[in-house]
């Protein structure tokens, strides 16, 4: 008897089931009424009172051994059906969140992506520059205050040698290698000493860009400009060119459009006249084309510049230049690309 009730317990022990017929086959074999195990009970009955107590314990422990197998077959057929039957491969992916494009670097995407619609390609060039690049190639005259410590970052070691006030730098590097037609635009950071407040900033972003070729006039200019803001802003955004300005052009113009808080009507953002400015631009001057090598009687072009951050400042309503390089995630996380 004891022998049985061993050999039985290893049995039960070494089970396997591989569905749940194996498991019902499992039971009816040794648990069910007319299985192994009762079967053995019966037959306890019929022992000597000594052998009984001694079977006997050991065939309870059997049973519930045999038991305690039971559930854990079930359970581990229950578990693994769960795992390859309830997967619903219509639901939508959880969102991998990955975090999101700096508002200057939305905006200047956005900028690129509707200048190069119109043929431009994208050029760039050094952020440390000598004074030629910068300065003289551009006809800043000799004593031009731009030039001067408090709006410019020199190299110390060497004052032929600045941070870029401008991305213009890219425009003459271009125009003194190639020849026209040029069709460019020029995005990047840009240096000016000034004391750090809501409004200015010792360092900047730019978008520049230049046009070259035969007959190129200022209607080009202005006509390339109002597409500009047609898509930047709206179908309905008004634009103006006002008199101005730079040593680089001649004629200078100052473009602004309709202010887009007020609709035109005079808020805070337009100081009540209903007006933004936007951008600088003009008609390259002859002495810029004649200092890269190009012939300003058979050449003309446009060049125009804009601030990137006050781009932006009209796109999300950013009122403090500040926030664009504290990186505060509160303030970065809630810009999205908008069209
Ligand atoms: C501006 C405004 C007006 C400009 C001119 C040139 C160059 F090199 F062609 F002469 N580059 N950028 C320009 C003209 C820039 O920024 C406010």
């Amino acid at each position: 008897m004891e022998d049985r009730i061993k050999a039985l317990a290893i049995e039960v022990e070494s089970y396997t089931a591989s569905d749940m017929q194996g498991v019902e086959n499992y039971r009816l074999k040794y648990i069910s009424k007319k299985g192994v195990i009762s079967e053995l009970f019966e037959t306890l009955k019929t022992l000597s009172p000594d052998e009984k107590k001694k079977s006997g314990k050991i065939l309870n422990e059997l049973k519930q051994a045999a038991e305690q197998k039971l559930k854990a077959l079930t359970e581990m057929l229950e578990n693994n059906s769960s795992a390859t039957v309830d997967i619903d491969l219509t639901l939508p992916p959880i969102p991998n969140k990955i975090g999101n494009q700096h508002p200057l670097t939305l905006t200047r995407n956005r900028i690129i992506e509707i200048f190069e619609r119109l043929g431009f390609n994208v050029a760039d060039g050094p952020e440390i520059e000598d004074d030629w690049h910068n300065f003289s190639a551009l006809n800043f005259p000799e004593n031009h205050p731009a030039r001067e410590m408090q709006d410019t970052f020199f190299v110390e070691k060497n004052p032929d040698m600045l941070l870029r006030t401008h991305t213009s730098n890219v425009q003459i590097r271009l125009m003194t290698k190639q020849k026209p037609p040029l069709r460019a635009i020029m995005p990047g950071r840009v240096y000016r000493n000034e004391a750090i407040s809501a409004r200015a900033h010792c360092f900047f972003h730019q978008v520049e860009g230049l046009y070259v070729d035969r007959n190129v006039g200022f209607a080009d200019l202005k006509q390339t400009l109002y597409h500009f803001a047609k898509e930047m802003y709206g179908k309905d955004i008004k634009i103006r060119f006002r008199p101005s300005f730079f040593p680089f052009t001649e004629p200078s113009a100052e473009i602004d459009i309709s202010c887009l808080i007020c609709k035109g009507d005079g808020c805070n953002i337009c100081k009540q006249t209903g007006w933004v400015e936007i951008a600088g631009s003009g008609m390259v001057h002859p002495n810029v084309l004649k200092n890269c090598g190009i012939d300003p009687e058979e050449f003309t072009g446009f060049a125009f510049g804009m601030g990137i951050e006050r781009v932006t400042m009209l796109r999300y309503q950013v009122n403090d230049l500040r926030l664009y390089s504290e990186n505060d995630i509160r303030f970065l996380k809630q810009f999205h690309s908008v069209i």
